[in-house]
């Protein structure tokens, strides 16, 4: 990591003295500085309305977080994401010497003109999201609160009121880093029952405009309004203020909208006039292109900060410039994802509105973290109270699974896990917290950060069972499909549906994960208040190709690599496979040597693609051409 540049006078007679190569090399250095201080300063940075500089307070950001094992976490990973774009860089160069431009150029416009195939403007989708929703919520509560600047939370922010925004702070945000932009912040506690209360609030009204109403978290969802629009000849721009105004009557918090073709835009158009207000986005082809064309590439969601940085290194920061290295991206497509990259600078995505996809969900799990604990008795007992979360969250969500599996990140952020299944479809703490007991003691002594238990190879209990047996199911067990609207916060689903699953998709959830994590292990709050289902992965169709129905039949999952082990699978076989998951060498020739792929294996996350190997044929075409 580059020193931090030294104060301007000096800077300034130092530079006279340079040569022009001196510069350019201080000026590289400077860039990366703030790119450093920019990812340190997490995924919501970038909002309007700041009273001083985002350089600035990222700097602070940084600052106030030097020495913490956070930070250095972060070198670290911001080290390694660096030679990772060295090496992208370098293999775009080797297989650019190799290829025929023009060809690959055509190439990349023949898929270009597919994906434009299947635009579809015929769809009306609103995404509603409210505005610093638990911080509304905390003014209704203790209306002293309202116009002063605070945190929700108190070792890490979940929101901050408009005025504390002002200062920088932010969600993720740990709360003596928030209270070091702006001295004067007041923390207050989280009250979830009253989240879950208004969130129902607002569903209810919601409802009334699409009964197929998507919640992606408590407070936003998605819906297609056209068939209300055409039963109440109606505009758009009318049913969502309509329905914005009915939100307020009934819960006196405001909701902003977004109103586009599919969910990717509606979504970044809710963000446009926030807070309190709507944005329509026209359904024109040629309007749509326009809009993406100079839109960074950070504002897709799903699109973070390991996405920007290396889209950046192939000098790709506006979805405009997608088009420009079509070539270099089109060559680079086993990592990147180029079809997924095409929607994205052409504003084509999804637009099916449908309540929550149960049948994605590969594991439930809660976990916990914290400041190091390192007393066998203490980690014990917080595995036990873990395993009665689980239960609860089982029981509301209705699933029952056959694989446990422990979760712990050591102090110095290394993460392990160890599973184990049964034969049984289990979901009570009486089931898991043997199984998760006898897994985590044989890992004593450890010096611990973070605890969790997941449980998978899931059962959905609202399906009523297959064969002879569904017709003894007692009908009062089979429940309603719920929605996952009852999580307290589920990560942002990423809604550009990639064909597969990329190298830079999974670098990017293992980042959302762990900023959720984001600990203020120098604050003096030991327990962070991060609801306990952070760590459930995104539900979203392009990171659930396996089927819920296809789990039950292909075995126990392996939790590293998620493939299905097949029916019969024994306790020893699932952990030999896991064994070999953690430690494999022989990835797939293509990332064999990236590394990420080196930094997987040691991390025991598997680089291995699912589906076609797109690199395959991209190599033949190459060499074709
Ligand atoms: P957001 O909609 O992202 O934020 P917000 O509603 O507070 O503010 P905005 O006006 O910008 O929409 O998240 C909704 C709630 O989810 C938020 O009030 C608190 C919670 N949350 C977390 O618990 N952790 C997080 O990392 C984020 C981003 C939100
Ligand atoms: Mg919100």
């Amino acid at each position: 990591m580059p020193p931090l540049p030294s104060p301007t006078e000096d800077k300034g007679k130092a530079i006279q003295e340079m040569t022009e190569d001196d510069k350019a090399a201080v000026a590289a250095a400077e860039a990366r500085q703030r790119s450093f201080e920019r990812s340190l300063a997490g995924p919501s940075v970038g909002k309007a309305g700041l009273m001083r500089d985002q350089t600035d307070i990222n700097r602070i950001i940084a600052e106030a977080s030097k020495g913490s094992k956070y930070y250095l976490n972060q070198v670290r990973k911001d080290k390694e994401l660096t030679e990772k774009i060295e090496w992208y860089q370098a293999k775009r160069d080797e297989l650019m010497k190799m290829a025929n431009i023009p060809k690959l150029e055509s190439e990349a416009e023949r898929i270009l003109i597919e994906v434009e195939a299947t635009r579809d403007l015929s769809q009306t989708i609103v995404h509603c999201d409210m505005d610093a929703f638990y911080a509304a919520v905390e003014v209704q509560r203790d209306p002293t609160l309202k116009g002063k600047a605070f945190g929700v939370g108190r070792g890490v922010l979940t929101t901050a009121s408009y005025e504390a925004r002002k200062y920088g702070c932010r969600s993720g945000m740990a709360g003596f880093i928030a209270k070091k932009l702006c001295p004067h912040i007041i923390f207050t506690e989280m009250h979830f029952d009253l989240y879950i209360a208004a969130s129902k609030s607002v569903r209810e009204v919601l409802l009334q405009y699409d009964e197929n109403l998507m919640m992606a978290s408590l407070d936003e969802g998605y819906l297609n309004i056209t068939p209300y629009m055409n039963a109440n000849d109606m505009t758009a721009a009318e049913v969502v203020s309509q329905m914005r105004a009915e939100v307020e009557a009934k819960t006196q918090l405001t909701m902003s909208a977004g109103i586009a073709p599919n969910r990717m835009l509606a979504k970044i158009c809710s963000d446009k006039n926030k807070p309190n207000g709507q944005y329509e986005m026209e359904f024109e082809r040629t309007v749509i292109t326009k809009f993406m064309r100079d839109l960074p590439v950070r504002k897709i969601p799903g699109f973070g900060r390991v996405t920007e940085r290396c889209l950046e290194g192939l000098g790709v920061e506006t979805c405009g410039d997608i088009f420009t290295h079509r070539a270099e991206l089109l060559v680079m497509d086993h990592w990147f994802g180029f079809r997924g990259l095409c929607k994205a600078y052409l504003g084509i995505a999804d637009n099916n509105v449908a309540p929550g996809k149960r049948e994605e969900r590969k594991s439930v799990g809660v976990e916990r973290t914290f400041r190091d604990k390192t007393d066998d008795e203490d980690i014990l007992n917080e595995l036990t109270s873990i395993a009665e979360e689980l239960e609860k969250d089982l029981e509301r969500l209705q699933y029952s699974g056959k694989t446990v599996t422990v979760k712990y990140k050591l102090h110095t952020y290394e993460n392990k896990t160890r599973a184990k299944s049964v034969g049984k479809y289990i979901s009570t703490s009486k089931d898991i917290l043997p199984i998760a007991l006898e897994l985590m003691k044989r890992e004593l002594p450890v010096r611990i950060r973070l605890l969790g238990i997941r449980l998978s190879t899931l059962k959905d209990l609202t399906i009523a069972d297959r064969g002879i047996k569904g017709f003894f199911t007692s009908p009062s067990k089979k429940r309603p499909a719920s929605t996952e609207a009852g999580n307290s916060r589920s990560t942002t689903p990423i809604i550009i549906d990639a064909d597969d699953d990329t190298e830079l998709m999974r670098m990017e959830r293992e980042d959302e994960a762990e900023v959720m994590d984001m600990t203020a292990d120098d604050s003096d709050n030991v327990d962070s208040p991060l609801p306990s289902d952070i760590g459930t992965p995104p539900p979203t169709s392009m990171f659930g190709k396996r089927k819920l129905s296809e789990t039950h039949l292909l075995g126990p999952v392996c939790p590293i690599c998620n493939k299905a082990l097949g029916p019969g699978t024994s306790n020893i076989g699932l952990n030999e496979h896991i064994d070999w998951c953690l430690n494999r060498d022989a990835i797939s020739e293509a990332s064999k040597k990236s590394p990420a792929a080196k930094k997987a294996r040691t991390d025991g996350k598997s680089t291995a693609k699912k589906g076609r190997d797109v690199k395959g044929t991209m190599l033949d075409w190459l060499k074709k051409s």
